[in-house]
């Protein structure tokens, strides 16, 4: 793990991808925008599914649609590039359970769900590594609105609870609940799909969890313990659960004050505007001295800067985010060693 630590701490400057079948809507849900939704939660766009309450069955036939541009791994690749960053992390799955690659574990895949034809996930590995970035990929191991174990979620967090907290479903699919039982989805899903991304990538990274909720430190430990065994190169995050991970972090959009936060590896993930998915009405872009400033605070404090972007249902980056990232990045590499 000590050359991967190394690798981690020299890279500093990543660009993190939230991207799926929830782009094409843009933050939008039949003419309504999500921060409209009587339904409570975060007013994130790859949120959609459960700020409008959408059916599994529904949500479905809407991936249906998702065709991207197969430029899109280009494109992107170039981007992170011109930005000064040196790797990606993006969602092989988010909370919504659609897994961009193509999946034997799952048909709520891409090779499956929708029209396109190919792995979004290996294209975009391929075009990173032609650029000479690393790669990762961001993975909900807690929710998955669509396979996971919502139905089960009151009995399992019991279970799960050693401290007796009353249980909050907050973030569970508890509308319309798939019938899997936790350690069924860990057991058919989860754990066979990280299996599947090391394989289909043997130069992958990092693995950065989401949604540690409902885990035991056994599942947690499992998940840590098995990619140690396929590859003990790839870097985890601390989200996997029960602090396993190789690295902390700050939180989303915070950077730690001083004696704050003691660790020698630690990352700040920030969105550009306020959405890691795509939202077509959200056009409030930090300004290029914005992203400098936290670039600068986070990097002179030792750690990584995670920064996102939310390419559209196409694939397509919005346009202002792309300049500012551009301008962003002839600083970058002008300041920087490499
Ligand atoms: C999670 C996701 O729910 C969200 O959609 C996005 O993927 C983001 C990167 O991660 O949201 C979180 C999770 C944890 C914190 C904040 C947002 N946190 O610990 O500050």
């Amino acid at each position: 793990k000590q050359a991967a630590m190394e690798w981690y701490k020299q890279a500093r400057f990543g660009m993190f991808i939230h991207w799926g079948v929830y782009s094409q809507a843009a933050g939008s849900w039949k003419g309504t925008k999500v921060e409209d939704s009587p339904v409570k939660g975060p007013r994130v766009a790859e949120w959609l599914m459960y700020t409008f309450n959408i059916s599994r069955e529904e949500y479905r036939e809407f991936a249906k649609q998702f065709n991207p541009d197969s430029s899109f791994a280009a494109n992107i690749a170039k981007l992170a590039k011109d930005t000064g960053m040196k790797y990606v992390v993006i969602t092989a799955k988010h909370h919504d359970g659609f897994a961009l690659f193509d999946s034997a574990s799952s048909d709520w895949d891409v090779a499956d769900a929708t029209p396109y034809e190919g792995d979004l996930i290996k294209e975009l590995y391929d075009a990173c590594r032609a650029e000479g970035l690393d790669f990762g990929v961001y993975y909900s191991h807690g929710h998955d609105w669509m396979e996971g174990c919502d139905a089960d979620y009151a009995n399992v967090k019991k279970k799960n609870d050693p401290y007796g907290v009353p249980t909050r479903p907050n973030g569970k699919n508890l509308w319309d609940p798939s019938p899997n039982s936790y350690q069924d989805y860990l057991e058919g899903k989860a754990y066979p799909q990280i299996a599947e991304l090391i394989k289909l990538m043997p130069d992958l990274r990092l693995i950065w969890f989401d949604g540690e909720g409902l885990i035991t430190e056994a599942q947690a430990l499992r998940f840590y313990k098995m990619i140690y065994d396929l590859n003990p190169s790839i870097v985890v995050n601390r989200r996997v659960g029960y602090e396993y991970g190789d690295y902390m972090d700050a939180g989303d959009n915070t950077t730690p004050k001083a004696g704050e936060l003691v660790a020698k590896y630690f990352e700040t993930c920030g969105t550009a505007n306020h959405s890691w998915g795509f939202k077509a009405h959200d056009n409030n872009w930090k300004s290029t001295n914005q992203l400098l400033r936290n670039f600068v605070d986070i990097i002179s404090k030792g750690g990584n800067y995670l920064l996102n972007i939310g390419p559209d249902g196409k694939g397509q980056v919005p346009e202002p985010c792309a300049n500012n990232f551009v301008e962003m990045g002839e600083w970058v590499k002008v300041n920087s060693e490499a």
